[in-house]
């Protein structure tokens, strides 16, 4: 008999990936969506006849509790957020809501259910924000630098009493960022591979950007989606880390994307400072061990592999659609 999993956040980056990952593997697939005045599938398209869609929201616990009590999953990964942490500043409170709160509702919703039900909750290394230490751990406090990593330090402390309140099998993914190229435009990673195919398109100028010496733990979504995965089939509940355990910065990363080109990034970056956040996260890089030795993961494309697989796959849209302005479906 096929498994049943639940995906919440199917329509962004990371649901995308999973979706194609739980199908190869034979699941049966929910994937969850929020009424839009304007549908946002570009990125599932290709997996829309190979699904089911869903319609619920992170706000409305009667939402969640049907979703669950409907479909009796083997299996939820909740990956719906509000991603984007700037955009958490401008909206704390609704980060709150989405991030933290909203996943307390699906927890009760799947505890008043079903506690065999097996629970995958996005974590993030914005939860360690100015870093107790280095390489970050399991172990590493936590201290967040924005309403988004504060929400999900609530999140992850949630998940971790839900799992020791009712037994649950919940785990917390304490993922480092990864990117593709279906990232949402607005992250540094994606918003350089764009400009740097709209420049040598001649479909752009210039390039504006933030900080240029914040460095992250980048890695390639479609390797973190394994992982997810593997933490579900476990005989026990647990957190992991999941990075590449090699960090960059974003000055790096915008040398990589215009060198693949073959430009010089400084005749066409300017730094702006209404791009700075109010309190900035310096430095990330993960220690994966944990999740390398348990789960057997290990990531297959590297920062270099990634920015040139992301400015090909950018260069690649905008020669087939050069007035593109969202995401590229697959
Ligand atoms: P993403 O592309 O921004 O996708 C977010 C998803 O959440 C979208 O499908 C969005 O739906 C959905 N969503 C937002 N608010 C919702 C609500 N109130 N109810 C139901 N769905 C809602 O994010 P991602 O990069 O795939 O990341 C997936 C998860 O991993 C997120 O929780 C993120 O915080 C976390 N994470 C990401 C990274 C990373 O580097 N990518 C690292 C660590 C943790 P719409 O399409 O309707 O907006
Ligand atoms: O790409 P970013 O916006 O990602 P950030 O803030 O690290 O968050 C992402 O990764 C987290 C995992 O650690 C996820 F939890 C979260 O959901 C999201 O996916 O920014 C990366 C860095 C920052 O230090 C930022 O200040 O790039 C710097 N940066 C410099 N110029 C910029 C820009 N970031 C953006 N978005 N845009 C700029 O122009």
């Amino acid at each position: 008999m096929s498994k049943r999993a639940i995906v919440t956040g199917v329509t962004g980056q990371d649901g995308s990936y999973l979706v194609e990952l739980l199908l190869q593997k034979d699941y049966e697939v929910i994937g969850v969506t929020r009424r839009l005045s304007t549908p946002n599938m570009q990125r599932i398209q290709h997996l829309r006849d190979r699904i089911q869609l869903r319609s619920a929201d992170l706000l409305d616990q009667a939402s969640l509790l049907d979703l669950v009590a409907d479909v009796r999953p083997h299996e939820v990964y909740n990956l719906a957020a509000m991603s984007f942490v700037p955009a958490s500043w401008e909206q704390p409170l609704l980060t709150g809501e989405f991030n933290a709160q909203g996943v307390t509702r699906l927890f009760e919703a799947i505890r008043r259910v079903d506690t065999s039900i097996r629970v995958y909750q996005a974590s993030s290394s914005e939860m360690f924000g100015k870093v107790r230490a280095t390489p970050q751990t399991e172990e590493t406090p936590f201290h967040p630098r924005s309403p988004y990593g504060v929400s999900k330090v609530f999140a992850h402390y949630m998940t971790v009493n839900y799992r020791e309140s009712y037994d649950l099998f919940a785990v917390s993914g304490i993922l480092f960022n990864h990117e593709s190229p279906r990232r949402g435009l607005e992250f540094v990673t994606r918003k350089v591979t764009d400009g740097v195919a709209r420049i040598k398109l001649g479909l752009g100028k210039r390039l504006s950007l933030g900080n240029l010496n914040a460095c992250r733990d980048w890695g390639f979504a479609g390797d973190y989606v394994r992982a997810m995965w593997a933490m579900l089939q476990q005989d026990s509940p647990n957190d992991y880390v999941v990075a590449t355990g090699v960090s960059s910065s974003v000055e790096e990363l915008v040398q990589i994307a215009f060198g693949h080109v073959g430009l010089d990034w400084q005749d066409y970056v300017d730094t702006d400072p209404n791009l700075l956040r109010p309190a900035e996260v310096d430095h990330l890089i993960g220690d994966a061990s944990k999740a390398r030795a348990q789960l057997g993961w290990q990531p297959t494309v590297d920062f270099k592999g990634l920015i040139t697989m992301m400015v090909d796959a950018d260069l690649h849209r905008l020669q087939c659609e050069p007035l593109a302005t969202d995401n590229e479906p697959v």
